[in-house]
């Protein structure tokens, strides 16, 4: 590459649970890395996703909700979305178009008002709204703080997304392609396929199971005799009332789970697998930083 003004750099994407950052994401890098679900919170790690033509690289880092801590796993995620913030070269600060600022909001702003990069206030889901509605908000947000430019854009159908593109690229500093040109993330495969069928678990039992599940990927290095890759994992629940209802009637749900997840893990491998799955009973996983630390949550 030899385009002297060749620009690259790290973009944070911080915000509420459920604003759409991943959805976000996944539409830049056009492939299913972060994980989305209309439940809040799904995100547990900071997964990268790259943007790169030739022109500039993007390097997105989406990081887990900023909130008042309960427990380790919260506390994790704080410390997760916080230090991102510190060693990024420009931020995008997600809401949801015509929404008032909300006390999350509030508490986001005063921690972006201690980084140095430039904050770009994105108004996510303008398809769901008249653009009227926009101007209160806008006013409101920049009474609260000084930022470099506001973008309205559809994370879902893709409006100004490239403009947003364009705006940031002209924030970052000249610099070099860090990673080749096909690669969309640096995040290791285990957590991603971990996600994936955490994702379909969350689709599939509803309200029944709640955050308290993990995916713990146990191996994916073995072959089957004709050479399909073999995917283990365990399925880690809090209480021993809900190992039956991941299981299900016969084991009918946790085939489900499996069938669902396996597509998804085909799609995003491009090859096809054979998936084992088992259901444990582990309480208060949240409390033990060993346990997070084996899941892929370091401290
Ligand atoms: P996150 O928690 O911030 O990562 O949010 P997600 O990306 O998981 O999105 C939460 C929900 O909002 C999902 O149901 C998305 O389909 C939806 N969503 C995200 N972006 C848009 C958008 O631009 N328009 C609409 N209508 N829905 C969106
Ligand atoms: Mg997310
Ligand atoms: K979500």
């Amino acid at each position: 590459m030899d385009n002297k003004n060749y620009k690259s750099g790290f973009v944070a994407i911080i915000g509420r649970p459920n604003v759409g950052k991943s959805t976000f994401m996944n539409r830049i890098i056009k492939e299913q890395i972060a994980i989305t679900s209309p439940k809040a919170q799904t995100t547990r790690n900071k997964i990268q996703g790259i943007f790169t033509d030739d022109e500039r690289q993007i390097i997105f880092l989406d990081t887990p909700g900023i909130h008042k801590p309960h427990n380790d796993l919260d506390q994790y995620m704080d410390k997760a979305a916080i230090s991102a913030l510190k060693e990024v070269d420009a931020i995008l600060f997600m809401t949801e178009a015509g929404e008032k600022a909300g006390p999350g909001d509030k508490f986001i702003i005063e921690e972006l008002k201690k980084v140095k990069a430039p904050v770009f206030l994105i108004l996510n889901k303008i398809d769901l709204i008249n653009p009227d509605e926009m101007m209160p908000q806008i006013d409101e947000y920049k009474d609260l703080m000084d930022f470099a430019e506001v973008i309205p854009i559809s994370a879902t159908n893709g409006n100004n997304v490239d403009d947003l593109i364009d705006s940031l690229t002209k924030a970052l500093p000249v610099g070099p392609q860090y990673y080749a040109d096909d690669q969309i993330t640096d995040h290791p495969e285990y957590f991603i396929v971990g996600e994936l069928i955490r994702e379909k678990i969350l689709e599939d039992t509803r309200d029944e199971i709640p955050h308290s599940i993990a995916v713990v990927v146990e191996s994916m290095n073995q072959r089957s005799a004709a050479g399909k890759l073999q995917i283990e994992a365990y399925i880690y629940v809090e209480r021993d009332s809900q190992k039956p209802i991941v299981i299900g009637r016969g084991g009918s749900m946790l085939k489900n789970i499996g069938i669902g997840s396996r597509i998804k893990i085909e799609h995003l491998l491009g090859e096809k697998i054979n998936l084992k799955l088992w259901v444990r009973v582990k309480k208060n996983w949240r409390d033990d930083p060993a346990f997070l630390a084996s899941a892929g949550y370091s401290l």
